[in-house]
Formats: C-alpha cells, sequence, structure tokens
C-alpha cells in the first residue's frame, strides 16, 4: 500500500490536476478545498516541488487531490507523464492560462493535454476529462470570448475522447462552481 505522508495510505480515488507552467494548478486546488478565490489571489503561492496532496471529502467518499504540478520538471522525457500518476484516478484537470500570448507554449501545452489523454487511455480510460481555460480575466474583455473559443476548438483539435470545458478566474466564483459541477459527475 502507497502512504501519502506521515502513514496516511493513498485513498482508492483521485482527482489529478495537469498542466505546463505556472496556469493556476495549486491557486484551483485551494478553491476545491474551500478558500475562497480572492483570498487565494492574495497568497504567495509557493511554486510546487513534487507532488502537492490533499485529501477532500464529499458524499462520504475520500477523494486525493493530486496536483503534479513540480513532476512536470522532473520527467525524464516530460512530455510523456508518467502512467503511475494515473492509476485509480476517477478525473482528470487540465489546467491552462488562457490569457498566454506565446503561440508556442500553446502548442507545447495542448500537445501534452494530447499525451496526458493517451495515458489515461492506457491507465485510467472511466477518468473524466475536465480542461480549464483559466486566468480568464487576464483576457481583454472585448475579445475574450472570441479568443476562449478559438483555444477551446485548438484543444479539441486531435482528440476523440469527450471532456467538459470550464472557462475560469479566481475574480468570481466560476472555479468553485466548475468543481460542484465535476463533483456531480464523478
Ligand atoms: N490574474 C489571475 N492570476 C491568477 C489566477 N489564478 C492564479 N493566478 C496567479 O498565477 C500565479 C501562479 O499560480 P499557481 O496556482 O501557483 O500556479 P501553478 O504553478 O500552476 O500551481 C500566482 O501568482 C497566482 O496568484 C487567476 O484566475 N487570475
Ligand atoms: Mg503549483
Amino acid at each position: 500500500m502507497k502512504l501519502i505522508g506521515k502513514g496516511i495510505p493513498f485513498s482508492d480515488e483521485r482527482i489529478i490536476v495537469l498542466g505546463l507552467g505556472h496556469p493556476g494548478k495549486t491557486s484551483i486546488m485551494l478553491v476545491f478545498q474551500g478558500r475562497g478565490p480572492q483570498r487565494v489571489l492574495q497568497l504567495e503561492i509557493p511554486i510546487t516541488h513534487g507532488l502537492n496532496i490533499n485529501r477532500i471529502r464529499f458524499n462520504n467518499r475520500e477523494i486525493d487531490l493530486i496536483d503534479l504540478g513540480g513532476s512536470i520538471s522532473l520527467m525524464q522525457d516530460w512530455m510523456v507523464p508518467c502512467e503511475s500518476w494515473f492509476q485509480t484516478s476517477i478525473a482528470l484537470i487540465y489546467v491552462v492560462d488562457s490569457s498566454c500570448s506565446d503561440q508556442l507554449e500553446i502548442e507545447k501545452t495542448q500537445k501534452f493535454f494530447q499525451n496526458v489523454i493517451a495515458c489515461r487511455n492506457r491507465v485510467s480510460p472511466h477518468a473524466k476529462i475536465f480542461l480549464f481555460l483559466h486566468c480568464t480575466d487576464k483576457l481583454e474583455y472585448e475579445n475574450r470570448n472570441d479568443k476562449l473559443e478559438k483555444l477551446e476548438s485548438f484543444f479539441r483539435e486531435g482528440i476523440l475522447e469527450s471532456f467538459i470545458t470550464y472557462k475560469t478566474t479566481l475574480m468570481d466564483d466560476s472555479v468553485s462552481k466548475a468543481f460542484n459541477e465535476i463533483r456531480k459527475q464523478i
């Protein structure tokens, strides 16, 4: 049996949170744990090293929320995620900084999203997939919807599996709303 730390065993169910760079994975996890988004935005969040694991409880279930952020830099070939992370995962949340204007970075994270899905298909094909187009507040208001629609289409290119997209920001309650929806689906 694997241990979560201090001798506590891993839960049988896990949600994994992934995404390249610093799109807001840890912040989103803090909101999932019940912190107010505005408060989270004010925190000085240190860069995640290795794994960040938090146990959440709902509907009499105990679920490990695992932020794989820091592990990505430890991957030998970082474009191929380690399959063992996907074992017992019931959901996979992929986070993208929707305000990123560097096309190469966007292509890189889209490619990684595809690899993550391929990995999920091999190891935990029943895990639900959710894409968070995050930091929407950083997009110019005038062309925000256009930009988000284009980004979503780009992420859907070549993906046959169904997934749900949420457009989120810490500036409102969109992250907790998205999580309430996710809880109903897992
Ligand atoms: N403007 C804005 N900043 C955000 C939002 N979410 C996270 N951030 C900031 O983005 C930075 C990186 O967030 P963090 O959660 O550490 O990202 P991670 O590296 O993916 O875990 C931090 O300074 C956060 O305060 C958001 O919705 N809007
Ligand atoms: Mg982090």
